[in-house]
């Protein structure tokens, strides 16, 4: 059994002997491109620079990155979907292009990591014949040559070029897929699991711009690959979680790989990786979906959720550096909390069984779909499914309405000591940036005229001084009385030029950006005061937990 170690060691080894800087992976959570909640591409971090910046590394990148993607919660289980998984990427900015990248890629796998050639198939864009020649000519028979669309053979992180936002950049791609054999005929691009992806060589080279695609200034190659997979192809087994980086994990369970030792694998696996880079359990954003992680997990382990599957993550990626600084003790801690939460959770709403509707046990007590069902076949109930999907719609709905509500900025009423309060707000979110550090982003807001209420991400209380320290500063920065300043502007540039956004794919593509001279810059709905010396005086409060690395202060004006 060839081991994922091994086949990213070569890959990178490969790259960097033709002139590639390996770089580190980048977090789960998007450093500086807050329009997404999950780095789920090598190609994310690497944004500014397939733009035309230019990387202080070079023109020939080589990476893996850590990967997840939320929208396959739900298709895992089968043998090769995961949420986590780490994508081999090398990038050409502006460097070389299509001939050197598939003879690369091509050599890599066939005599790097010996896949037998007449096992490999390759897709193209149906308008790029220039690729097709190149295949041709590194001995691809056209037989194994399959011509697509821009549904499947054109990359943006939106996909085809209708779907994508003013600004993305994107191209057409060519993938190689690698046959594992299979009882039906089928082509490449079929779902049945015959053929898999094993690699996306996308030629980055058009941005879409208000008066349609202009080509970059550059011409980019972007390479994205998915490590499980390529070792899966390497081993010539289609079964993904048979590799190593899967099997240690599913080893401590005691199990044989099922449906539902995969879906622990992977969840937990993520769930170890989410939080080492800052993500908790919560009920929005980032920590919905770490929540969902777990609790999806938890189910299916029924109890049995120990301290030694985190430790069997960790020791799986013991040759990478992705745990080097990790806080071992605060992942385990976080997932045991999230655990008794949940078995709470399920004592509880177990106990209401009969009592609450189907819908309370989900939305109230967060029993997942496929629990309730369950329940409700063991007892010998009835669950009207059509009522249950006619109340969830109702409640998406109305949540909907809600978070625009919300993004009006999160108040009770427009009147004069809301919009003070509103202000002071933004005051805060910059001063505790300030003396506590760039990791704290706004997680929630709620204000009413009585007070501000102000939670954000952190991982402990604040101390008595740091809370002197955060109230000064707002202080000061209201006694400057600094004039509040509104523009409207694209919200790409706003969040390239450092604005802090809440939730910031709510916000519409023009958007206002509120400053408070140079101290405050967010992007908002208002209303704000005109200069800060109409807050008066703030006063913190308060302070609480509101789950693992969440903080809410509360504060008063006093005038
Ligand atoms: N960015 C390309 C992908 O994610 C390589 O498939």
């Amino acid at each position: 059994m060839v081991s994922a170690d091994e086949v990213r060691s070569k890959y990178l080894k490969f790259f960097k002997d033709r002139g590639h800087v390996e770089i580190p992976s980048a977090p789960l959570v998007p450093e500086n491109d807050p329009t997404t909640l999950f780095t789920g591409s090598g190609m994310q971090p690497m944004l500014p620079y397939l733009l035309g910046q230019p990387h202080p590394l070079g023109t020939r990148l080589v990476d893996s990155q850590k990967c997840f993607r939320a929208q396959d919660i739900e298709e895992v289980g089968d043998n090769r979907h995961t949420t986590f998984f780490e994508m081999l990427g090398n990038w050409s900015l502006g460097d070389y292009f299509k001939e050197e990248q598939l003879a690369w890629f091509w050599e890599l796998l066939t005599a790097e990591l010996k896949l037998p050639a007449e096992k490999l198939y390759v897709s193209v864009f149906d308008e790029d014949k220039e690729t097709s020649e190149i295949w041709l000519k590194l001995g691809v028979p056209k037989g194994r040559i399959f011509f697509y669309d821009e549904r499947k053979n054109w990359w943006s992180r939106s996909g085809i070029r209708k779907n994508m936002p003013i600004g993305e950049p994107g191209g057409p791609d060519s993938e190689v897929f690698y046959d594992f054999g299979g009882p039906h005929d089928c082509h490449p691009n079929c779902d049945c699991g015959r053929f898999m992806e094993i690699g996306n060589n996308v030629f980055m080279t058009y941005q879409k711009t208000a008066k349609g695609f202009v080509p970059l200034a550059k011409k980019n190659i972007d390479f994205g690959g998915g490590l499980e997979r390529i070792t899966a192809a390497v081993n010539n087994d289609p079964d993904i979680f048979k590799i190593d980086a899967f099997s240690s994990i599913i080893d401590v369970l005691g199990e044989n790989i099922t449906p539902q030792s995969r879906i622990i694998a992977d969840h937990i696996k993520a769930s170890v990786f989410l939080i080492a880079d800052g993500v908790f359990p919560g009920n929005k954003a980032q920590g919905y979906f770490l929540r969902r992680l777990l609790r999806r997990a938890m189910v299916k382990m029924q109890g049995r959720l120990s301290p030694a599957i985190v430790d069997a993550v960790i020791k799986t990626y013991s040759q990478t550096s992705y745990f080097q600084n990790a806080n071992v003790n605060l992942i385990k801690q976080t997932i045991a909390e999230e655990n008794n939460k949940f078995e709470k959770t399920l004592h509880d709403g177990l106990k209401k069984l009969g009592e609450v509707s189907a819908f309370d046990l989900y939305q109230s007590y967060g029993f997942p779909v496929e629990i309730i069902e369950e329940l409700y076949r063991e007892k010998g109930l009835k669950l009207d499914k059509e009522k249950f999907a006619e109340e969830k719609k109702k409640h998406q709905e109305l949540s909907r309405t809600a978070s625009a509500g919300m993004f009006k900025g999160g108040l009770a009423d427009q009147s004069e000591i809301v919009t003070k309060y509103h202000t002071a707000t933004h005051l805060l979110h910059a001063a505790l940036r300030e003396i506590l550090g760039n990791h704290v982003s706004q997680s929630g807001s709620n204000i009413t005229a009585a007070r501000l209420r102000f939670d954000f991400s952190h991982p402990e209380k604040l101390t008595d001084d740091q809370i002197k320290q955060v109230e000064d500063l707002v202080n000061t920065k209201i006694r400057e009385n600094i004039k509040v300043d509104r523009v409207e502007m694209p919200k790409a540039k706003a969040l390239a030029e450092g604005a802090l956004a809440f939730f910031p794919e709510k916000y519409p593509e023009v958007t206002s950006v509120y400053s408070i001279g140079d101290f405050s810059k967010e992007l908002c709905g208002g209303p704000h005061v005109q200069s800060t010396g109409e807050i008066g005086r703030i006063r913190i409060t308060r302070q609480e937990a509101v789950s693992a690395g969440v903080r809410r202060v509360y504060a008063t004006a006093i005038s």
